[in-house]
């Protein structure tokens, strides 16, 4: 049992924000005492992103800044000294970032990053640590030579997925490490560690190189799920002396280190554990309460995804999804989708909507839409595969604003479905987080078009939730008072979740419908 008052810090490094969720224990229980989120593009605005993503000409490349995401984690910790909470009885800490992004570091980032000044702000000792001063992130859709290359090098896509959870994907490490090394010899010959976003920030808090975890590290198209450590096939074909740059591997529960004195000092934090971090789907699925197979999440945040628990690897054969590891140290199924929160918005703000107005629209409008359909692929899509975006429209007129607002959302909704059915899950419940979790209208075509009950958390964030409980399972771990997961999720204070009913009616007409959306999908593919 945690002792009574011990504080768990969870941090989100997401595409467009970090985000802090502290518990306090209490009587074996715990409870959420701070929620804290600062968003990139408003509060650090010299880095000039949108959406958190660098602005560049060619719309396959998506990149973003490690020097932001570490003043961000700087700006973080005061803003938490700032709120009442006992600090000193920080006990650990966990994160959570946005997965496949990658950071490249130089031979001085080993010492450099166990020796900086207290008394200096975080970013610019940072600078001089990196040997590449952009990130490529999630986002990214532009190594698709690259993706077919390493795949044939290790023997096909099969194989890679059997391996890896996935074939090769523009997104994944692997790729983009294959296209950094090609374009940027000289640079990459710089570089003595890459980190995922996820160990770049704990590392930073560690103040030495931190592992990767099996979450995280299963995006990357190098590590093999069997024996969860660097697939030499891979890694020798994705890019020259690669083994030596990449960063070692630790179960998800293991603790990284312990809060550096750069931290200590100038917060006057006290030497915390500081857990393995992990990818955000990973730690959505603990945040969400999910450990066990047969559950089933829907992340609607910039990427939408789906996702569930999965005892043992079972990668998709068609090879759209991916299998990663879990927290539990487990696996979970996953599919992802480019055109999440980003395209809800851009049809919002195409009719010149307030999300109060896009609210209305769906009420405003009948399920099924009178048989408009959309294909809303307006950035790359990474389920299916869409190299050249483009909005396609089916019985639909560009000018009808509400009816546009109802097929961007039927379109996503029936999507999930569709493209979820490899992972075997048939459910009643899903649970769901993400920005757009904040809009019922939203749920509600979710629960119609799966004929499941959505329930939300009061808590918004469920991956830097799940980060808080990753933090404080590995500390109980560590401590050797070991508590179950089932006992980590139900020991959560908090009030009960929203549910949204699905409608039958509606249900009948979306099962019906499918079939058209499928249709009018794969016209478009060929
Ligand atoms: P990430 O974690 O990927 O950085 P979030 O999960 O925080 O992103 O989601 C951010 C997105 O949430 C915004 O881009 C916005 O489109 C969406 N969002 C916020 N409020 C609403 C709302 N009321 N209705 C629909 N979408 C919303
Ligand atoms: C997962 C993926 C996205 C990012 C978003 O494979 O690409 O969900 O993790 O942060």
């Amino acid at each position: 049992m945690a002792p009574d008052g011990a504080l768990y810090l969870g941090l989100d490094s997401s595409t467009q924000s970090l985000s802090a969720v502290v518990l306090e224990a209490v009587g074996g229980r715990h409870r959420v005492v701070c929620e804290l989120s600062l968003p990139f593009d408003e509060t650090l605005r010299h880095y000039g992103t949108r959406h958190g993503v660098l602005p560049n000409a060619d719309p396959a490349v998506a990149q973003s800044s490690p020097v932001m995401w570490v003043e961000a984690l700087d700006l973080l910790f005061a803003r938490l000294a700032e709120q009442r909470l006992a600090l000193n009885r920080l006990a650990a800490i966990a994160g959570s970032a946005q997965q496949h992004g990658s950071v490249y570091l130089n031979d001085a980032a080993a010492i450099g990053l166990g020796a900086l000044h207290p008394g200096r702000a975080l970013a610019p000792q940072v600078v001089p640590l990196l040997s590449r001063p952009i990130a490529p992130i999630w986002m990214d859709s532009s190594t698709g030579a690259e993706c077919r290359e390493i795949e044939a090098a290790v023997g096909g896509a099969d194989l890679l997925a059997q391996h890896t959870g996935s074939r090769a994907f523009e997104r994944f490490t692997g790729p983009q490490i294959r296209r950094f090394a090609r374009r940027e010899p000289a640079a990459y010959a710089a570089t003595d560690r890459i980190h995922l976003v996820s160990s770049f920030l704990a590392s930073m808090l560690i103040g030495g190189h931190a592992p990767v975890d099996p979450g995280d590290g299963s995006g990357m198209n190098l590590l093999d799920l069997a024996t969860l450590e660097w697939w030499t096939p891979a890694v020798d074909a994705t890019a020259p002396d690669l083994r030596a740059r990449l960063p070692a591997l630790a179960p998800s529960a293991a603790i990284a280190g312990r809060l550096s004195p750069y931290w200590q000092t100038r917060y006057r934090l006290p030497k915390a554990k500081v857990a393995v971090w992990s990818g955000d789907n990973p730690c959505s699925l603990i945040g969400l309460g999910l450990f066990r197979e047969g559950q089933l999440g829907v992340s609607l945040g910039t990427s939408d995804t789906v996702f569930g628990p999965m005892r043992t690897p079972r990668v998709d054969a068609g090879g759209k999804g991916h299998v990663f590891g879990a927290p539990t140290g487990e696996f979970m199924g996953i599919t992802v989708f480019s055109n999440g929160s980003l395209a809800r918005e851009r049809v919002r703000d195409h009719y010149g909507l307030t999300w109060e107005g896009f609210s209305r629209a769906l009420d405003a409008t009948p399920p099924g839409n009178g048989g408009a359909l959309m294909l809303p692929w307006f950035v790359p899509e990474i389920t299916p595969v869409v190299a050249v975006p483009g909005i396609r429209r089916q019985q639909l007129d560009e000018g009808d604003a509400v009816a546009n607002v109802r097929a961007v959302v039927e379109a996503q909704m029936t999507a999930l479905v569709r493209h979820s059915r490899w992972m075997g899950v048939t459910v009643d419940v899903i649970h769901v987080t993400g920005g757009a979790a904040a809009n019922r209208q939203i749920l509600q075509v979710l629960a119609d078009v799966f004929g499941a009950q959505v329930r939300r958390l009061h808590v918004g964030n469920a991956a830097a939730l799940g980060a808080a409980l990753r933090a404080l399972h590995a500390d109980r771990l560590d401590e050797r008072d070991s508590l179950t997961w089932d006992a980590v999720v139900t020991g959560l204070e908090q009030p009960s979740p929203d549910r949204i009913e699905p409608i039958r009616q509606h249900h009948d007409v979306y099962v019906a419908q499918r079939e058209r959306y499928a249709e009018f999908e794969q016209r478009a593919l060929r």
